[in-house]
């Protein structure tokens, strides 16, 4: 049984949707952000960067969302979900990811850092603006790549939709625009998918009352 350690509203929900659309049961353990128990010992002994997503499994304990949910596609996918390793496919889809969270991410993480996620004399207020920017600039590039195409690796779900699905969602959530109607549309669609909306309430469900 895997163990999921997260908190709702960040990367931990890119693993349980995946988990989710797997159909594979798990615990999940709650690591309270706001109270700084992520910087605790006994969590750094789990990962000694002090960040979730975290996976535990039997044989040890992994991080890198994008990582994680590639080893759950790779043991658990039955032929869906992720390309066939050593195919053209699959570095299409090692593609996509790099850019998601190299390219696409990164804008947005910069702007949530210097909005709130640094410590506060450490903020730059002109980091929004060039965020924006910089979000609008790899935007197109990801409109280019998926173009007509159902899902990111053309037409089957893999766990690159799962990772660009959330990006999408962050980036809605940080009010930015996304003008590229194949884009919008991919994000309704993919936003809509059942295991996600199992995956952000059961996070919601751990949250102390
Ligand atoms: N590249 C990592 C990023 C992990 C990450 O930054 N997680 C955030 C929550 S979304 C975190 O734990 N932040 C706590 C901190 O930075 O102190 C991944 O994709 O898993």
């Amino acid at each position: 049984m895997y163990t999921l350690y997260g908190y709702p509203k960040t990367r931990s929900v890119r693993v349980a949707w995946a988990l989710e659309e797997l159909g594979l049961p798990y615990d999940y353990h709650l690591i309270n952000l706001r109270q700084g128990e992520h910087f605790s010992d006994k969590f750094k002994a789990i990962n000694a960067a002090s960040k979730i997503p975290v996976l535990v499994t039997d044989e040890g304990a992994i991080s890198e969302s994008a990582a994680i949910v590639t080893f759950l596609a790779e043991r658990h996918g039955l032929q869906e979900f992720i390309p066939e390793s050593g195919s053209f496919a699959r570095a299409k889809y090692e593609e996509m990811l790099m850019f998601l969270t190299n390219e696409l991410e990164q804008p947005i993480w910069n702007i949530a850092k210097h909005t709130f996620a640094l410590p506060a004399e450490k903020r730059i207020a002109d980091m929004r603006e060039v965020g924006e920017w910089e979000f609008q600039r790899a935007l197109s590039v990801f409109s280019s790549m998926l173009g007509d195409n159902e899902f990111v690796c053309g037409n089957m779900f893999t766990m690159a939709d799962i990772i660009a699905g959330h990006i999408l969602s962050w980036a809605k959530g940080s009010k930015l625009a996304i003008p590229q109607d194949n884009v919008a549309e991919y994000t309704k669609r993919i936003l809509a998918r059942p295991a996600y909306e199992k995956a952000w309430k059961n996070e919601n469900s751990h949250l102390p009352t």
